[in-house]
């Protein structure tokens, strides 16, 4: 989830997201909230349920359009990953909302939830394209704080919500169309970056400094 924007210089930080094989398990698009004004709506509606769930003002880090391909396409499943590592910011808080653009079912690679896994803390950056299974990630002492994993399927326009340390992932897409959603992920207002790379370009014009507070228009509620 880490394609890096520091200083001016845009690059890969974990795995190269233009990769085929990170291809088969997601191609994404950033920020279509800034392209796209249309959508500012579903911001301030989405922002208004992740400030009611985090009780304290959030701004948008960024949004993701997730395009899973089709079993043509080579779908691959999105391995078991907590968010938050991949997110350089100085504290908790972060949270996703993810809509669902088509119906979403287990076989069109709906998200999988490990309930209860956010108490674990950050577990690090898990490498999205290996078939890690919880058995080799979990340690004996963690089942006490997680259930079973649950798959959740979604008609077109519902949405999941998920803090930044649930372990989750989805299933590989074994239909013949494309997975469509669209990720916002929030972060309480006054969180601050602590420099390292985002899952977005477009950092730099901010002209943000690290421990700055996201204050860009860019990151800002619409109204
Ligand atoms: O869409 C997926 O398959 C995974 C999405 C994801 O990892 C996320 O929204 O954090």
């Amino acid at each position: 989830l880490a394609s890096s924007t520091l200083g001016g210089r845009s690059d890969t930080a974990f795995v190269d997201l233009q990769s085929l094989d990170y291809k088969r398990i997601l191609d994404r698009r950033g920020d279509l909230r800034l392209s796209f004004p249309e959508l500012r709506p579903i911001v301030a509606k989405t922002a208004a349920i992740a400030q009611r769930l985090l009780d304290e003002e959030v701004r948008v880090i960024y949004d993701l359009c997730f395009m899973k391909p089709s079993a043509e396409n080579h779908s691959k499943a999105t391995g078991w990953h907590q968010d938050l590592p991949y997110v350089p910011i100085d504290r908790r808080g972060l949270l996703t909302i993810w809509i669902a653009l088509i119906d979403v079912l287990p076989e069109s690679g709906a998200l999988q939830f490990l309930p209860g896994s956010h108490r674990l803390g950050p577990l690090g950056r898990l490498d999205l394209r290996e078939d890690i299974r919880l058995t080799d990630l979990l340690r004996a002492d963690d089942y006490a704080f997680v259930s079973n994993p649950v798959t959740v399927s979604l008609r077109a326009g519902e949405a999941t919500v998920h803090d930044g340390l649930t372990l989750h992932g989805s299933h590989p897409n074994a239909t013949s169309v494309q997975r469509l959603s669209w990720a916002l992920r929030f972060i309480p207002a006054n969180t601050r970056w602590l420099g390292g790379p985002l899952a977005i370009d477009g950092l730099e014009e901010t002209g943000m400094r690290p421990f700055d507070t996201f204050d860009d228009s860019r990151f800002l509620v619409p109204a």
